[in-house]
């Protein structure tokens, strides 16, 4: 409970900070968009991991003001990222699940897009397969609608929730985020099986895939390879607050 307090009052005094994880085409090594990961400066120094406190705001409630927040903050930097000459970049956040059970979600990320003036196709929001199968209706609902107004829809984590396949026939996705676990499996000499079966997964359902913690050269060629289309990963690029992704832009092409 003390640790939720203190996430309600860092929240209101501004101190929690959206960061960005390039994320890169595979076959050119351009850079394409970024996650927006929500870092929690703590007292002692450091950062506490979202793994901790994501939960917690959850629980709490929090995450549905918490995550407009992220929405708006990723929406207004990529619209700064497009005045600055980087015109077709996405930026992808991760939604959960009591925000979809907010009736104003689905018009607030429709607003946020008018008011911006962003092409739709700039957002993806991710979401994990447990979320899914949490309450799939409203997710299947709510999707459906931001969907059909051109907004992207990544499943994150993939082949590491519990969940049922049938749900990847109803949910209009766009793309599947490969698990870090996975692509972990890529060593010289070996097959990474799991990995491999979710890119040919996402290749017969008509999907983007999209390697995750890539963090060698040998697991960037292997999944390129596979036909994999996109990676982030500390190869590339760690996430970083927005100044610093300005500046790694600026150097990368
Ligand atoms: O940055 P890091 O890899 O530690 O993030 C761990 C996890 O925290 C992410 O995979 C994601 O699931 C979660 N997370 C990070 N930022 C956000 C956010 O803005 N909203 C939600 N709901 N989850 C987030
Ligand atoms: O949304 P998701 O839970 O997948 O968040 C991605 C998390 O993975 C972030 O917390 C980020 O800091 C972390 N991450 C990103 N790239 C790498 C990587 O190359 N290696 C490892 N170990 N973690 C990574
Ligand atoms: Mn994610
Ligand atoms: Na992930």
């Amino acid at each position: 409970l003390g640790m939720i307090r203190q996430l309600r009052a860092d929240f209101a005094e501004r101190k929690l900070q959206v960061w960005f994880q390039p994320q890169i085409d595979l076959a050119t090594e351009k850079v394409i968009g970024m996650e927006a990961l929500l870092r929690w400066p703590s007292r002692e120094g450091g950062y506490v991991s979202p793994a901790v406190f994501v939960p917690l705001a959850e629980y709490s409630g929090l995450i549905i003001e918490i995550g407009e927040w992220v929405l708006l903050e990723s929406c207004e930097r990529l619209k700064a990222l497009e005045g600055l000459g980087y015109k077709d970049l996405r930026v992808a956040v991760n939604i959960s699940m009591p925000q979809f059970r907010d009736p104003r979600f689905v018009p607030l990320i429709k607003d946020t897009l008018n008011k911006l003036e962003i092409k739709p196709k700039n957002l993806e929001l991710e979401i994990t397969e447990s979320l899914v199968m949490d309450d799939p209706q409203i997710v299947v609902e709510s999707l459906k609608d931001l969907k059909s107004s051109g907004v992207q829809i990544a499943i994150d984590d993939f082949g590491t929730g519990f969940s049922s396949m049938s749900y990847l026939q109803q949910l209009p996705l766009d793309r599947l985020k490969v698990d870090r676990a996975f692509v972990k499996e890529v060593e010289p000499g070996k097959q990474a099986f799991i990995a491999e079966t979710i890119v040919t997964l996402g290749q017969k359902l008509g999907l983007k895939t999209i390697a995750e913690g890539v963090e060698k050269r040998e697991q960037a060629k292997y999944m390129l390879d596979l036909g994999c289309d996109e990676a982030q990963g500390y190869l590339f690029a760690k996430p970083m607050p927005y100044d610093e992704l300005i500046e790694f832009l600026a150097k990368h092409d």
